[in-house]
């Protein structure tokens, strides 16, 4: 899963693609790399990030998704917000990715059944303002599975088939250094839940911590590295920025590993 973040302000590449056509030509260049799915955002969701208006989102994902979706891509959408998500399948995304697993706005939970799409619940401690102040857990694993436990089970009243949901454990989303590497180490107790477990490794700051890096783009072999280790443990979807190198870090894992 390729990233398209149409924003002027996410941590790696905010600001770089906010005009819809640099998007789309980003967005196709990803295709272009091997992504299976493109992942189109207009909210930053970083820590310390501000709020967007439904309006001002709409304005910058819905150009963006119907290019890409034109261009042949698997499109979803990055929003925990009803009105941007029904534009985004309307105008050709077939996925919504909600980072609050349907809590902001749970009405989605409902579209997303209605148009028969796919989505993405991902676990979140607390809001992005704040969710990075002293993250506290009895033991990350088991509450973060209890919380994607009880949000499928919410979809799933919804009206959404359990076939239509993937499963994240929201890599950086109020956790310590030591949560997202517990998150990884221990994935496969995510994977037992039944549902592919889509991780969101790409150039986030945990990887910056242990390897020194500050500057996000220089990140991209720490990725490699975290991706490779949570598809042995049995991850799924890989969301990335840098689409080329995590294609053939990937393939050479799984074909190492199906050996
Ligand atoms: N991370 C970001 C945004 N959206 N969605 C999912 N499902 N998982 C993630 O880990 C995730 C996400 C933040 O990264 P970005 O600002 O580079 O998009």
């Amino acid at each position: 899963m390729g990233v398209v973040n149409v924003t002027p302000d996410s941590f790696s590449d905010g600001g770089r693609y906010l005009d819809a056509g640099a998007a789309v030509a980003h967005g196709r260049a990803l295709l272009a790399e091997g992504a299976d799915t493109l992942d189109v955002g207009g909210e930053s969701t970083r820590p310390s990030a501000g709020p967007v208006t439904a309006g001002e989102e709409l304005r910058r994902v819905v150009p963006v998704v119907g290019g890409l979706a034109e261009a042949g891509a698997r499109v979803s959408v990055d929003t925990s917000k009803l009105a941007v998500a029904r534009a985004a399948l309307d105008a050709g995304a077939v996925y919504v990715n909600d980072v609050t697993a349907f809590r902001a706005d749970p009405g989605l939970a409902g579209l997303v059944a209605e148009r028969a799409a796919g989505c993405c619940l991902m676990h979140m401690l607390g809001e992005p303002r704040t969710m990075q102040d002293h993250p506290r857990y009895d033991d990350v694993v088991s509450d973060v599975k209890a919380f994607l436990e009880a949000r499928m089970a919410f979809a799933v009243a919804e009206g959404v088939p359990e076939t239509a949901i993937e499963l994240d454990p929201g890599i950086g989303f109020g956790k310590t250094v030591e949560h997202n590497l517990e998150l990884l180490r221990r994935l496969d107790e995510l994977v037992a839940l039944g549902r592919p477990v889509v991780v969101g490794v790409s150039r986030k700051q945990f990887l910056g911590r242990i390897t020194g890096r500050e500057v996000p783009a220089e990140r991209v072999f720490a990725t490699l590295a975290a991706n490779v280790l949570a598809l042995e443990r049995g991850a799924a979807v890989f969301r990335v920025h840098d689409v080329a190198a995590s294609r053939d870090a990937l393939l050479v894992a799984a074909a190492t590993l199906a050996g």
